[in-house]
């Protein structure tokens, strides 16, 4: 297992729409741990693998707290089968943006069907903050970013910030 660089805006990379895993092989098995070890290390609570510059529609997901004992979710090829109807609001971050943050509503409860880390399918009812980071993460396998849910005007300000803080590492 590595430890994989995580993409940060603005990059290109971050706007593909990853293609479906064809068979849950090592090789993805090793990739998806490899995402889970980097998203522990980050630290964050998903990891997207698009994010680490692999275009395959999967991504992990730990929101246990410190204290409690790990809970590690691996998520090929996700379906959302079912929404509520009722919305609910997150202060967002992402990895790839790092230290910024927005309100974004989403809906409050969402089905998703999957392939486990064994190749098995399965349904997930999430709810809370998995619910969020679920589709947060998921909106990644179609190139989206939380600030792609705000108006134009917030969008561009994170995005002419991130801008910023990538030239100034540059200039050292
Ligand atoms: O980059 C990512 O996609 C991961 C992102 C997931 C997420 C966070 C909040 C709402 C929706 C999705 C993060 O993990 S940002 C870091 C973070 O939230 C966190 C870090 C340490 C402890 C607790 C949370
Ligand atoms: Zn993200």
């Amino acid at each position: 297992m590595a430890l994989l660089p995580i993409i940060t805006a603005p990059d290109k990379r971050l706007e593909i729409v990853s293609t479906p895993v064809e068979a849950v092989t090592d090789e993805v098995r090793d990739q998806l741990d490899s995402m889970l070890e980097t998203m522990y290390a980050a630290p964050g609570i998903g990891l997207a693998a698009i994010q680490v510059g692999i275009p395959k529609r999967m991504l992990v997901i730990d929101i246990s707290r410190e204290n409690e004992e790990k809970q590690p979710l691996f998520i090929v090829n996700p379906e959302i089968t079912w929404v509520s109807d009722e919305d609910s609001v997150y202060e967002e971050g992402c990895l790839s943006l790092p230290e910024q943050y927005a309100d974004v509503a989403r809906p409050k409860e969402v089905k998703v069907r999957y392939l486990d880390r064994d190749g098995e399918s399965r349904e997930l009812h999430a709810t809370g903050l998995l619910a969020t980071c679920l589709q947060h993460e998921m909106d990644h396998l179609d190139g989206i970013l939380f600030v792609d849910h705000l108006s134009a005007l917030k969008r561009n300000m994170i995005l002419r910030r991130l801008l910023k803080q990538k030239r100034l590492a540059v200039a050292g």
